[in-house]
């Protein structure tokens, strides 16, 4: 525990003593804040920033913390430079959400020097030691990819095309990123183990709509035609939407192309449920609470899993209503 958070308890415990035997004050400070460094991969996409609101409402002064934030703005040396500042700033903890899975052992190192738990949230990362880190908490993205070509195969026998060759323009993340990573292995096994599959160009759209709506502007001038798009997030397909529209290829329920999405935000389920697109697969964006959950967990000296798997679901045509829309809160 940090000399800045000792003292505060200390005064704290003071402040208590002297009004022992006093009827209880409801004057009385509240106890010291937590102090938490948290270093956010960026803002480039709507599940980003579902993510951000989670963790700022759930790390707020009224529930106990102070949460100082920085966004990194999808570079990783930011986070470098963050997770140096908060150990400067002898935070309580820190906590990331990883651009990358590499890098790591370095900054962790330092961060576990200076005696700071770190908690990782959303992507995982990959250090030669595990104790450099505390806990992880996100999704299981190899799981998500699976549930879309299981789906894509139930939907191939459903239509009779499981003869047919099936062409799939893939739109990757960011590389590195466990959300790039598994969505892109589940894909490649699945093509691997099917004849009829094949991968006709890899786009790195870096989750973003504006470099996705180039890419797929660019890639359609080739004339290479494909039946399916697998896009790793639903801003990423909403910037291959708007190539498509402008070019004129219909896509969903009733179009040329079969558009299969992750994250499952609002806009993307609502354009689902017009039949625009065909499946999104649920990526749950919503760690604040948990997140906030561990980190009291710790101060009470429990112990906690290593990894901690969030559940989600999928949403097509024939399963989405209105009301499902309308309850999610991002
Ligand atoms: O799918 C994407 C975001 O790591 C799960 O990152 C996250 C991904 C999410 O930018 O929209």
């Amino acid at each position: 525990m940090k000399t800045r958070r000792i003292l505060s308890l200390v005064l704290f415990l003071l402040f208590l003593a002297s009004c022992a035997g006093n009827a209880p004050n409801t004057e009385d400070p509240p106890p010291p804040l937590i102090r938490v460094g948290f270093s956010q991969v960026g803002s480039e996409s709507d599940w980003r920033l579902a993510n951000t609101k989670s963790m700022t409402n759930a790390l707020s002064e009224e529930n106990g913390f102070e949460l100082l934030f920085d966004n990194a703005r999808q570079k990783q040396e930011n986070q470098f430079l963050a997770i140096r500042n908060f150990i400067q700033q002898e935070v309580d903890y820190i906590v990331i959400a990883p651009i990358s899975e590499y890098g790591w052992d370095s900054v962790l190192t330092e961060a576990r020097d200076a005696g700071i738990p770190v908690i990782i949230m959303d992507r995982q990362i990959q250090v030669e030691d595990d104790s450099l880190y505390t806990c992880w908490i996100g999704s299981d993205f190899y799981n998500e990819g699976k549930i879309a070509v299981n789906w894509l195969d139930d939907q191939l026998a459903l239509q009779k095309r499981t003869d047919e060759d099936i062409n799939i323009l893939h739109i990757q993340g960011t590389d590195g990123a466990t959300a790039q990573l598994m969505r892109t292995k589940a894909l490649e096994d699945a093509v691997a183990e099917r004849e009829h599959w094949n991968i006709v160009a890899q786009l790195k759209g870096e989750y973003t709509e504006a470099k996705t709506y180039e890419l797929v502007s660019e890639y359609l001038k080739t004339g290479e035609s494909f039946d399916v798009i697998y896009s790793e997030n639903d801003n990423m397909t909403f910037g291959a939407l708007r190539a498509l529209n402008e070019a004129g290829i219909t896509h969903g329920r009733y179009g040329e192309v079969t558009v299969i999405t992750f994250d499952a935000v609002r806009e993307a389920l609502q354009y689902c449920l017009n039949g625009k697109i065909d499946l999104c697969v649920e990526c749950n964006p919503l760690h604040g609470p948990r997140v906030a959950d561990i980190i009291r967990r710790l101060e009470r000296g429990d112990s906690l899993s290593k990894k901690n798997y969030m559940e989600e679901i999928s949403f097509s045509f024939s399963t989405l209503t209105p009301e499902i829309i309308n309850a999610r809160e991002y």
